[in-house]
């Protein structure tokens, strides 16, 4: 079986700081409102906070593009509220994961701003710098940025290019330079030292670059990120990574995995001797996704498919986490579930809230997820906020490619700003989020979805994530259990049992709009009742199981052998 850690049996629930609560009236979230909302964060149960960068930033890219990688953002307080926060946070017995943007740095580092001065600064090597092809005038290969056109830019100063797998403002760090992984570690140390628990790494498989910088093999060109994910010395960088920052430590070391095959994850964090503890995946949470924005349809079959792949492939030699939602993606309910009525969204989130908490795999939360956020109603281009989307409709729209309805139809189902509109604490027009104009739009069902709604009534989806994660910690085939589909080709139910030996719990979730039946598996009758949201008529929640049953549209349930 698995050796235990904290990190297996946590969950986690993730800030996006500049959304989540204003203190001072500008309008952005800070970090004196994380640290007033903490109460809100520990009520439900959660063992450990992943807060999005902090840190200084031009925000280019809502703070992934970090000007310094020691300090906190003026416009998100002081250091001095940092360390309250990580005080506070631990006070309340959760642990805290800082984000690690170290793929690449904003152009305004002052590290970059030395390295481009002239092609014989000192940190020179600090970035990914390549003559042009043609005289120089054409970019050294045909790689693309992540957020639209060429992945190189030429600076004026020197005439050379410099690689930046995202926006212009965003240049790669260069990892084949001992002095630039140095002073990355220093970085990484000064926050391990101030006692975080560990780091969210970003896009952290893309560190190794392909020797020689060649053009996109052909079967790459459609998904880079695979290409990118796979360079030479990832192991090497990230073990080194793991001896000199962590130093035996038991923190975490979760890193966001785009591009990474299940195959390449099992290597990336085996139990024991992996340089990382878990991977944050994309293949559920992008099973809708075409290249890039666009959207294409998925079946149940196909999701379910996804996680009996990875028990297959990481199954019990590497660990995973379960991330269906973030400030990267649209909002869990709207994208998995049912928001056609209020008790369809509720029943619906609850369901989904019970399957991230039993799949195999240390949960991710994403703030306003446990209310029951939808995604916003973006209408036109100049509603976007994300770099990503408006790099997209650039590429795309203006060029002629794409027609802009065709384009705006794709992007509101994909779009990460849905992720990224204030929290709605309350049925306020700004939502209890601040006291003055926000940065970003308010959802404009702020009136009916809010936390102080959520909390006042029992059965609510607040209050569902809460017992489910105590239910949760009170299960351990739930955490450390094998996963088996139980009906990988049912179209509507999502059947699987997790099991460590003789002790099992079935989970049975009808991911549609219609009745489904579920025949119960014989070892399963009889097993006791754990869980039932959305039961038609409640009192058959009760009862042991047998036969068949019966589950309502987006009824959730959950039994244990006795
Ligand atoms: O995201 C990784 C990433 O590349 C995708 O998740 C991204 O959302 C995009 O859709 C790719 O098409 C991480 C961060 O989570 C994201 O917020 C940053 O923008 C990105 O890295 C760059 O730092
Ligand atoms: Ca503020």
């Amino acid at each position: 079986g698995h050796v235990r850690h904290w990190w297996k049996e946590a969950v986690f629930y993730q800030v996006w700081p500049r959304s989540f609560q204003d203190t001072n009236g500008d309008g952005i979230g800070d970090i004196p409102g994380v640290i007033a909302r903490l109460d809100h964060i520990a009520g439900l149960g959660v063992d450990a906070i992943w807060l999005s960068p902090h840190y200084d930033s031009p925000n280019v890219d809502n703070g992934y593009d970090v000007r310094d990688y020691v300090s906190v953002a003026a416009e998100f307080g002081m250091m001095a509220d940092f360390d309250r926060l990580l005080a506070e946070t631990k006070a309340r017995g959760m642990r805290l994961i800082v984000d690690m943007v170290v793929n690449h740095s904003s152009d305004e580092h002052a590290w970059f701003v030395e390295s481009r001065a002239a092609r014989d600064s000192d940190k020179r090597d600090f970035y990914v710098w390549h003559p042009g092809r043609e005289g120089g005038t054409k970019p050294p290969n045909d790689w693309r940025s992540f957020f639209g056109g060429s992945a190189w830019s030429r600076d004026a100063t020197t005439g050379d290019w410099y690689m930046h797998l995202f926006h212009e403002k965003q240049p790669d760090l260069n990892w084949e330079s001992a002095a630039a992984r140095e002073a990355i570690f220093e970085a990484m140390r000064f926050w391990l030292d101030k006692g975080v628990d560990g780091f969210r790494l970003d896009v952290i498989a893309f560190v190794s670059k392909e020797p020689g910088l060649p053009d996109y093999p052909p079967r790459h060109r459609k998904a880079p990120e695979y290409y990118h994910a796979d360079g030479p010395r990832l192991m090497e960088h990230l073990t080194r990574m793991r001896e000199e920052v962590y130093r035996g430590a038991d923190k975490v070391a979760v890193g966001e995995a785009f591009g990474v095959t299940f195959e390449q994850a099992a290597r990336l964090v085996a139990e024991g001797t992996g340089p990382l503890d878990m991977l944050i995946h994309f293949d559920a949470v992008r099973i809708d996704r075409a290249e890039g924005w666009r959207w294409k349809p998925f079946t149940l079959p196909d999701l379910k498919r996804v996680f009996s792949e990875q028990e297959r492939l990481m199954g019990r030699t590497a660990w995973r986490t379960i991330c269906l939602s973030n400030h990267d993606n649209p909002r869990l309910v709207s994208h998995f579930g049912d928001t056609s009525t209020p008790a369809l969204r509720r029943r619906s989130a609850i369901l989904l809230a019970t399957l991230i908490l039993t799949l195999k795999g240390t949960p991710f939360v994403y703030q306003g997820d446990e209310i029951g956020m939808t995604n916003y109603p973006f209408a036109r281009i100049e509603e976007y906020d994300d770099v990503e989307a408006k790099g997209a409709w650039t590429d795309h729209v203006e060029t002629g490619a794409v027609a802009a309805e065709e384009f705006l139809e794709n992007m509101w189902r994909t779009t990460r700003d849905h992720a990224r509109t204030p929290m709605q604490w309350d049925a306020s027009p700004t939502g209890g989020f601040t006291t003055g104009t926000p940065w970003f739009h308010v959802h404009p069902d702020v009136g009916v979805i809010n936390a102080a709604t959520e909390r006042a009534d029992e059965g609510s989806i607040y209050h569902g994530y809460r017992r489910l994660i105590a239910l949760r910690k009170a299960t351990p085939p739930l955490v450390y259990g094998d996963y088996a589909d139980l009906a990988p080709d049912d179209p509507r139910l999502f059947v699987f049992e997790r099991r460590i030996g003789e002790e099992a719990c079935l989970v049975a979730l009808n991911m549609s709009s219609e009745d489904a039946t579920l025949t119960v598996p014989e070892r399963f009758v009889g097993a006791a009742p754990l869980m039932a949201e959305g039961a038609e008529p409640a009192g058959d929640a009760a009862a042991p199981l047998g036969g068949e049953i019966m589950l309502a549209p987006w009824e959730s349930r959950i039994w244990r052998t006795t």
